[in-house]
């Protein structure tokens, strides 16, 4: 036994948890099931783990560059405010758990083999759970793992670590599984069949901006998308992702920069004295442009690699499947500029929702954390526009922002853990777990079920609204867009 826990530690610590090794070893797993030979299972699997590596660099820079300059703002107005941001709210919960609930939380790793081995069942029984989803963002899973946790023993201090780990086994799985199926044929759609979804932190809203994207916007004539449309003349140079993130960028974290001052800067490390302001925010700015650009390459080293092999394990094990990976992906498809410009309308929503927050004197202020605030709402505003356009791809982004820190800033007040200074912060944990934190907490194990019950159903409803392609969209795509067309044109 000891042994197998072991085994199954180090899995869970170097493959499950790290996103690149866990898509590489499904690649080489998927080739290998499609009986290609070796040296191509193995040529697979390190193109699909360098290209998710890529991938990584790119929204890792991203978060290492462009995080502190934002949180830099607490700091340089003293501010005693929460940050809300998946880093700041896992090292919350670290901080927080023993003082408020006198608990640790070692046993994340055994969690994380409950609800993957959940979520696994949950998709091989798809005949009846009409769940299509494999989530393989282990990174994202693990900070999800520590949130819940909070909220769960927030609603059952008395309860058990075995009993809570059970309850979280099966919520967080279930959120898992139906959330990342939640986003199968808008990703399919957006991406022309790339076979995979999102499994992330903000799959509830992807779906509920989609949805309304499409009813207010979808079909006027003048919904035009972001990619249509020619700015003419000077403006053209917008035309260009690279120029236009570059540009928009610059004036964004260039007056945040310019706000900080050189002095603070300095003083806080961020920039050497001897360097010049001016040259300094420039390069900073830029860099914006280059990390958006290797997030891309990323993602197209990794993505074609994907959707071919796993077609060797949906062949075999799991019919109807198609796995569910980091957000980021999207990024690749689409409008780029889409990406710049949600970050940018999501950002204005934030702002406006801090100063809303301390016009109104709340006991919590929030800071912008730049995951949300990046990560959530270019996604959003990427399938946003996807369905309604550019005027979709600005309007969501903007409610997110403002449901970010409104609903963050709510939770974690009522929950205890903006005491500790950070709050997860994406839209899912703005809007969806705050929900199943006030079931839980006001109708105890009744709320318990009415969120297990209410969660099964959602794919089922999915399922009843377009049964005759429902499980064609993620087996044969070229089929799906086939008959999708012949019911457009009826
Ligand atoms: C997150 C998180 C990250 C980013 C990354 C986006 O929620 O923890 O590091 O988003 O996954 O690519």
């Amino acid at each position: 036994m000891d042994i197998l826990l072991s085994i199954w530690s180090w899995f869970a610590t170097n493959i499950l948890t790290q996103p690149a090794y866990f898509i590489g070893l499904i690649v080489f797993i998927g080739y290998l099931l499609l009986k290609k030979p070796f040296y191509e299972a193995f040529a697979g699997f390190i193109k699909a783990t360098v290209g998710y590596l890529i991938l990584s660099v790119g929204s890792g820079g991203l978060v290492s560059n462009f995080r502190p300059i934002l949180v830099g703002l607490k700091d340089r107005f003293n501010l005693n405010a929460m940050v809300i941001d998946p880093y700041f709210g896992q090292n919350a919960v670290t901080a927080g758990i023993e003082e408020t609930f006198g608990r640790t939380f070692s046993q994340v790793m055994l969690l994380l083999l409950i609800a993957f081995i959940f979520n696994l069942i949950l998709v091989k029984l798809n005949k009846y759970t009409k769940m299509r989803a494999v989530f393989t963002t282990g990174h994202v899973q693990m900070q999800q793992a520590s949130t819940a946790f909070w909220l769960i023993l927030f609603c059952f201090p008395q309860l058990g670590d075995t009993q809570i780990l059970l309850i979280m086994g099966l919520i967080l799985g279930l959120y898992w599984a139906v959330g990342s199926n939640l986003t199968v044929e808008l990703t399919q759609e957006l991406t022309d069949g790339g076979g995979f979804c999102v499994a992330h932190q903000q799959m509830f809203g992807i779906a509920f901006s989609s949805w309304l994207s499409e009813k207010m916007f979808g079909h006027k004539e003048n919904s035009k998308r972001l990619e249509d449309i020619k700015l003419p003349g000077f403006m053209s140079i917008f035309n260009e992702n690279m120029v236009s993130t570059a540009i928009l960028m610059t004036i964004f974290f260039g007056t945040i920069l310019v706000i900080l001052g050189k002095d603070y800067l300095v003083a806080a490390g961020f920039m050497a004295e001897s360097k010049d302001f001016t040259m300094y925010i420039i390069n900073t700015c830029l860099n914006f442009a280059v990390y958006l650009a290797i997030l891309q390459l990323g993602v197209r080293t990794f993505v074609t690699e994907l959707t071919e092999s796993f077609q060797g394990i949906s062949n075999s094990f799991l019919p109807g499947a198609v796995p569910g990976i980091d957000c980021a992906a999207t990024y690749g498809f689409g409008s780029p500029n889409a990406v710049t410009i949600g970050f940018l309308f999501g950002a204005l929503g934030q702002f406006l929702a801090i100063g809303a927050l301390l016009l109104l004197k709340s006991p919590t202020i929030v800071i912008a954390g730049f995951v949300p605030v990046f990560f959530d709402n270019a996604t959003i505003a990427v399938f946003a526009n996807n369905k309604g356009g550019v005027k979709a791809a600005m309007l969501f982004p903007f409610l997110s922002g403002l449901i970010q820190v409104f609903g963050s800033a709510i939770i974690a007040t009522w929950v205890g853990l903006a005491a500790y200074g950070g709050y997860l912060g994406m839209w899912d944990w703005a809007v969806v777990w705050p929900i199943f934190t006030v079931l839980m907490k006001y109708l105890s194990y009744a709320g318990i079920v009415v969120i297990v019950v209410g969660l099964f159903a959602i794919p089922q409803l999915q399922y009843r609204k377009h049964k005759d392609t429902y499980f064609l969209c993620t087996e044969d795509y070229e089929a799906y867009k086939a008959k999708m067309a012949e019911k457009a044109s009826k």
